[in-house]
């Protein structure tokens, strides 16, 4: 059973449902998600003239090799509407593998640790909360630490909108219950 850690990101459509989705779906006899942090609306970083993002980080437990969680994570990904468009573009639902274990995996299709994470305020904040004492294996920093050498960025913790409860017509007459 090895622990991994996964950012998860949103920018288009109902974005706290494709968050919400993503955790249900990562659940499984292979993998448990064992913490989750809060979730953040962040400024677009690389390419900028798209919508604010919802973003947050996800610790797991699991029995699948970081190939077989790449596989996982992309078919979650298109099964809930992802269509690669541009480098850094917007998407429905984006889940990158950040660190997995203490390990360094460098294939065509999957680095680890996640080559940016270091530099993105909008990764360390989320994956601080759930694990601010994880040191990063090739930085030697801990999260906390990176954090707060990263450089700024618009972030803000995001709340659900509230949610307007249509009243339900009683089918029995309250008076009638009394
Ligand atoms: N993901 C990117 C590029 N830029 N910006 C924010 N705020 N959040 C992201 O998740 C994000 C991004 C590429 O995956
Ligand atoms: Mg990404
Ligand atoms: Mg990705």
């Amino acid at each position: 059973m090895k622990r991994a850690y996964l950012g998860l990101g949103s920018n288009l459509g109902p974005r706290q449902h494709y968050l919400a989705q993503a955790i249900a779906r990562l659940g499984g006899p292979s993998l448990a998600v064992t913490a989750q942090s809060s979730i953040y609306e962040t400024a677009p970083v690389g390419y900028t003239d798209q919508g604010w993002f919802l973003n947050m980080a996800v610790e797991i437990e699991t029995t699948l090799l970081p190939l077989q969680l790449l596989r996982l994570v992309a078919r979650i990904e298109r099964t809930l509407g992802r269509q690669r468009t541009f480098p850094n573009g917007p998407r429905t639902l984006d889940i990158d593998i950040l660190l997995y274990d203490r390990h360094s995996v460098r294939t065509r299709h999957l680095v680890i640790p996640h080559p940016r994470m270091t530099e993105r305020r909008f990764v360390l904040e989320s994956l601080a909360e759930i694990a601010p004492n994880l040191v990063h294996p090739a930085a030697g920093k801990s999260i906390q630490t990176l954090l707060t050498a990263v450089s700024s960025q618009a972030i803000r913790r995001w709340t659900p909108p509230e949610t307007h409860w249509a009243p339900v017509p009683l089918s029995t007459p309250e008076s009638v219950l009394i």
